[in-house]
């Protein structure tokens, strides 16, 4: 098994292309755990939003994740503020901690501001909240404790798991892993992706050449076919066995896996957690996530968590509720709680 996981990862790592700025996020991810290390810091790496799936390596068409980051940039707040040194490797443009309270909102930021004698100040009603998060943001600053990167498809998201999460492995229990992006399961290998834009059009659609104009070996995953655009997908290997077993074997490691049919839920976290024994399978469904979330391990069975009716937000607009909702929300959980299910975000 391990030698079948093994030649998969060689196979992927092999024929998929690092990203430009894998180098460079290297060399910030071993600066940033070092520091940590040498100050006894827990390190925690975050992973949030969704990755794309390109279908030509000049994307224009790719298949995409629904998710927005709200997970993954709350859970990495309360991190924070229990201690953590943050990764925080999240799709491009997706919600960032603290920002997110101001960003991806149906009003604009310049809502939350006003002119006063020529100068710009944040409204009145909008102090408060807007003072409790700057002041988290800039303590978290004043410490370095969050490094933020920052993937856009499936391939950039693997690569750079799989070096940050073998620069953690020295940690051992003090790195964790908290894997709450929506990652694409299938993908297109790079020998079977066309270099150039899938014409729609049958009469200029011969683009099965890679960047050098030579054919593929294999049929492109993605192309037409009379009028109709094929796509023939494959599985993506299953990485979570190889982070557990040799990327970062002593690491504490949390998955999350989301379900639409709440039948399922459970026994795919289980069938999950009893694949790839890590620690802790988070269980949500796309509809309840933001109020409800199952956790699944070993320790402890399954655990149902519930944002009480009374604290749940219908709407992102409400960014002041949706502040003092949370704060009033953490009185009565626990920061494992908080970490996962921070309502109206
Ligand atoms: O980013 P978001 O807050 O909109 O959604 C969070 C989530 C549902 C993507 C996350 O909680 C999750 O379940 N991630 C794993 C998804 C999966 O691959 O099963």
């Amino acid at each position: 098994m391990a030698t079948t996981l093994d030649a998969a990862e060689r196979d992927y790592f092999t024929n998929n292309p690092p990203p430009k700025d894998l180098k460079a996020n290297t060399t910030l991810a071993r600066e940033f755990i070092g520091r940590h290390a040498d100050e006894g810091r827990r390190v925690v790496l975050v992973t949030s939003g969704g990755t794309t799936v390109p279908l030509e390596t000049q994307t224009v068409r790719y298949i995409d994740n629904f998710s927005a980051g709200t997970r993954g940039a709350t859970s990495a707040e309360y991190f924070l503020e229990n201690g953590y040194a943050v990764i925080f490797l999240h799709r491009q443009f997706s919600l960032l901690p603290y920002s997110r309270h101001y960003s991806h909102n149906t009003r604009s930021f310049l809502d939350f501001m006003k002119e006063e004698h020529g100068r710009v100040v944040v409204d009145e009603q909008h102090q408060e909240a807007m003072l409790r998060v700057l002041r988290q943001y800039e303590a978290m600053k004043r410490d370095n404790q969050l490094l933020i990167l920052s993937f856009v498809t499936i391939g950039e998201y693997l690569w750079n798991l799989r070096e940050v999460a073998q620069l953690m492995q020295p940690l051992g229990p003090k790195a964790m892993f908290y894997l709450a992006a929506a990652v694409s399961d299938f993908f297109v290998p790079q020998d079977r992706m066309v270099e150039h834009k899938i014409q729609s059009s049958e009469e200029f659609s011969a683009t099965n050449s890679d960047a050098k104009g030579n054919t593929l070996a294999r049929p492109p995953a993605a192309r037409t076919e009379g009028r109709s655009l094929v796509i023939d997908l494959e599985p993506v290997p299953k990485f979570l066995k190889q982070l557990v077993d040799t990327w970062s074997p002593d690491g504490i490691i949390v998955s999350f896996k989301l379900e639409t049919d709440p039948s399922m839920l459970v026994k795919k976290a289980q069938y999950s957690l009893n694949k790839y024994a890590h620690h802790l399978v988070i269980g949500n469904l796309l509809l309840t996530r933001k109020w409800e979330v199952v956790f699944v391990s070993a320790l402890e069975g399954e655990k149902w968590i519930r944002v009480p009716q009374n604290r749940r937000t219908k709407s992102f607009s409400g960014v002041e509720s949706m502040v003092g909702a949370a704060d009033a929300g953490r009185e009565k959980q626990d920061s494992h709680h908080s970490i996962i299910a921070d309502q109206g975000a």
